[in-house]
């Protein structure tokens, strides 16, 4: 598999998945700046120009989500499951990371980090605090979750806990405070500590996720 991308939560889901399954994989890594994802050769991999893209037997994929799937069915459903019960509570928390814990968490870092360290812009505050608001209402349904189990859909990881620990690894980098949440933090560290993250971080240009140093 190619993956085409800059470093962002997108691009770590698809890393910590393709480390879980021991799917091979060379990472192109794109140069944001110079606007490389806008270019006539990335536009052929995704319509938008945006990333990750990915690249399997000469078909391109995009959307960081449905990569994950794909490779887990491609892999047995590692990582998955396979009754569409099963499947749909797992996607139930990908799709809630996406649409709502996920992208206030995601306000957090580009107000924070890229807008000012990429773009040397100034932090909105009062979009962070916005966002931190939502996230106390969101965050209680997550730790509630993990109070039984190990991990979000239960005793196995699965592309739920991918998903969501993406964009939990947000609050290295800002000042996202999930010390209020020791199940989450907890949770957290298991996941962190897991051989697959280890060699998703080792696969990387820089030995980092994203392409700042942590606070
Ligand atoms: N829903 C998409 C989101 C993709 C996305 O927002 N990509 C951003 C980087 S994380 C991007 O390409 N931004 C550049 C642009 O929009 O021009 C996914 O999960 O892959």
């Amino acid at each position: 598999m190619n993956i085409y991308s800059f470093p962002s939560v997108n691009l770590t889901k698809i890393l910590l998945t393709a480390q879980e399954l021991n799917v091979h994989y060379e990472l192109h890594i794109m140069h944001a700046i110079e606007g490389e994802h806008k270019s006539k050769k990335h536009l052929t991999r995704h319509p938008l120009g945006m990333v990750p893209t990915v690249e399997i037997d000469g078909e391109f994929y995009y959307e960081s989500n449905t990569i994950c799937r794909l490779l887990a069915e491609r892999n047995k459903n590692k990582l998955y499951a396979h009754t569409p019960e099963k499947k749909a509570r797992i996607n139930q928390w990908m799709d809630l990371m996406a649409h709502h814990i996920g992208r206030n968490m995601q306000v957090f870092f580009f107000e924070e980090r890229i807008k000012v360290d990429i773009f040397g812009g100034k932090t909105n505050w009062s979009l962070v605090e916005e966002a931190g608001k939502e996230l106390s209402q969101q965050l209680p349904i997550m730790e509630a979750a993990l109070d039984n189990n190990v991990f979000l859909t239960g005793e196995d990881i699965t592309l739920a806990d991918i998903v969501a620990f993406s964009y939990c690894h947000i609050h290295e980098y800002t000042d996202l405070d999930l010390t209020d949440y020791p199940g989450i933090l907890s949770w957290y560290k298991t996941i962190k500590s897991r051989p697959a993250f280890k060699r998703a971080v080792a696969h990387t240009v820089n030995g980092n996720l994203f392409h700042f140093e942590p606070n």
